[in-house]
């Protein structure tokens, strides 16, 4: 049963919001939201279907062919997204703590998230706000006057998940308001809090009603819905290569845009040059384990695959365990802790399942592969997992090839440059990857030969709002962030206009 004083306090409604109002859904139900560090609820969600779909893109139809936000000039655009930023920093304590419940990550990540958002929500009001209205081709004539445009998409839906839940819905939503489209959110059914935390802000902004609406529920029913609809002239989506195929499905009869964020197996490639030195080892260790255990490895780019030089693996893998052996798990909001919990039961069991699988295919366990004892800050009935190292790993086994999406580092050698980059390369997907080597040039060869979205060199994990992010091959269509990121959200039209007409006759008639 959920306190609710305690749901008052976080100040977010049990209600979707279409058309400028918050109400409850149709059906009446509603879902109530677990902390992943006791699996108890501690908050109440509306849970929406079909029909409360229907009545927010509804709403976003009509706010855009008819409202002023798609007519509202850049610079207005641009002035209500900062204001929103402004807002995201004055609640930054309030979201932070919402977004550290409901996805298990420490309090300390959970604000660094909604500084992110606000980040984002500035940077594509600078975009937009320095851009130019339009491009001028030169047509070849004095006669004519060509100009090439960029217009707001339409309305949108956007399907985000559970791992960085108003991150990845504020990639979205910043841009296609930037735009001047409307949309419809639909966030992840076991971290909405944020998401609708944010349309509360938006409206606070004064963004005109029905631009932007939010419809809790599953992903069958109201992700279903909104992919499919006719009404809809986008989809954007983050998730699951499984749940992303059947949105691309569902969205193909309409012919919408479609764009796609699934998640990636991402190479982390140590050289032994890098190691050479104690402050390098001791770096490269260091940056494996956050690459790889960081809001508990689910991170569509988190360092899953590890693949270091044979000649220092046996040392950088003794101390990577060792290291990762010393985290300290426990509830977000505990002081001193550095890793919460997987985010469901569900989540722990598909970690667990292939933990077991890899041990099975003759994967090496160096530390972890089990649910840590219970203790205060960490409750027996948190969904808690240990993070493990599996040593000996190769290209065949499940857990190489398949995203686990938990704190689980798999280990392969290599001998050759050739051998690295083979190996980075061998996934279906292509999010991210990371190479270490203190040779420059080779630092450069290897991540121009990377088929990844994003490359780092001696780093991991750093992102930039300016800087595209997206991947090759199954880990997605398109880019977010970046001026790719805005142009998602847009059609371009070409204007040719002729100012002095007279008849073709190419018809003699
Ligand atoms: O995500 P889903 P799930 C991976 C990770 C995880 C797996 C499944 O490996 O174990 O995906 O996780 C909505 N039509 N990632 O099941 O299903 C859903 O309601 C329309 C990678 O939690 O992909 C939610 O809002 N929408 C990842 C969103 O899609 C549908 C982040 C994502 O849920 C739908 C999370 C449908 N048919 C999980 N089915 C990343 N790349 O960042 C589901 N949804």
């Amino acid at each position: 049963m959920v306190d609710r004083t305690e749901q008052q306090a976080y100040g977010t409604p049990a209600t979707v919001h279409a058309g400028g109002e918050w109400q409850t859904a149709v059906s009446g139900a509603t879902r109530e939201i677990l902390d992943p560090a006791d699996g108890r609820p501690f908050a109440v969600v509306a849970e929406g279907d079909e029909k409360d779909a229907e009545l927010a893109v509804a709403a976003a139809r009509r706010a855009f062919d008819a409202g002023e936000w798609p007519r509202t000039p850049a610079a207005g655009r641009a002035a209500l997204l900062r204001r929103v930023a402004d807002l995201l920093v004055r609640d930054r304590e309030r979201l932070g703590l919402l977004e550290s419940r409901d996805a298990g990550k420490t309090l300390e990540e959970g604000r660094i998230d909604i500084d992110c958002v606000a980040d984002a929500f500035r940077y594509f009001a600078d975009l937009v706000a320095a851009e130019a209205p339009g491009r001028v081709v030169d047509a070849g004539s004095p006669d004519v006057h060509s100009v090439v445009v960029h217009e707001p998409v339409g309305v949108c839906a956007l399907i985000t998940p559970w791992n960085y839940p108003l991150l990845q819905a504020s990639w979205k939503i910043a841009p296609a308001l930037a735009a001047g489209s409307t949309f419809v959110v639909k966030p992840s059914e076991i971290t909405p809090l944020t998401t609708v935390a944010l349309i509360g802000l938006l409206v606070e902004a004064g963004l005109p009603a029905g631009a932007a609406n939010v419809v809790t529920g599953p992903g069958r029913t109201v992700g279903a819905r909104l992919a499919e609809h006719p009404d809809v002239d986008l989809v954007s989506f983050t998730g699951g290569l499984a749940s992303g195929t059947e949105v691309a499905r569902a969205a193909a009869p309409t012919v919408k845009k479609v764009a796609l964020e699934l998640g990636g197996k991402n190479p982390n490639i140590v050289f032994a040059d890098a190691c050479a030195s104690a402050d390098g080892f001791d770096t490269a260790v260091d940056q494996a384990l956050n690459a790889a255990f960081i809001h508990s490895g689910q991170v569509c780019s988190a360092g899953s695959r590890l693949i270091v030089e044979e000649s220092v693996r046996d040392r950088f893998v003794a101390e990577l365990a060792h290291r990762a052996a010393r985290i300290r798990l426990g509830r977000g909001t505990e002081q001193g802790v550095e890793c919460g919990p997987l985010v469901s039961e569900q989540q722990r069991a598909k970690v667990e399942a292939y933990v077991e699988s890899a041990l099975a295919e003759g994967a090496v366990l160096r530390t972890g592969g089990k649910r840590p004892r219970p203790a205060p800050e960490r409750p027996e009935s948190g969904w808690f997992y240990e993070p493990t190292v599996l040593d000996r790993c190769h290209r065949e086994m499940r857990v190489v090839r398949e995203e686990v999406f938990g704190p689980v580092v798999t280990v392969e050698t290599f001998r050759t440059e050739d051998e690295a980059v083979f190996l980075a390369n061998d996934t279906e997907y292509g999010l991210a990857g990371a190479v270490w080597t203190t040779d420059a040039g080779r630092a450069r060869r290897v991540a121009a030969r990377l088929r990844h979205g994003t490359v780092w060199i001696n780093d991991f994990h750093p992102y930039l709002p300016q800087a595209e992010w997206g991947g090759f091959g199954k880990s997605g269509v398109g880019r977010e962030l970046g001026p790719a990121g805005l142009a998602e959200y847009r059609e371009t039209k070409h204007v040719y206009q002729n100012l002095a007409p007279k008849p073709v006759r190419w018809f003699a008639g």
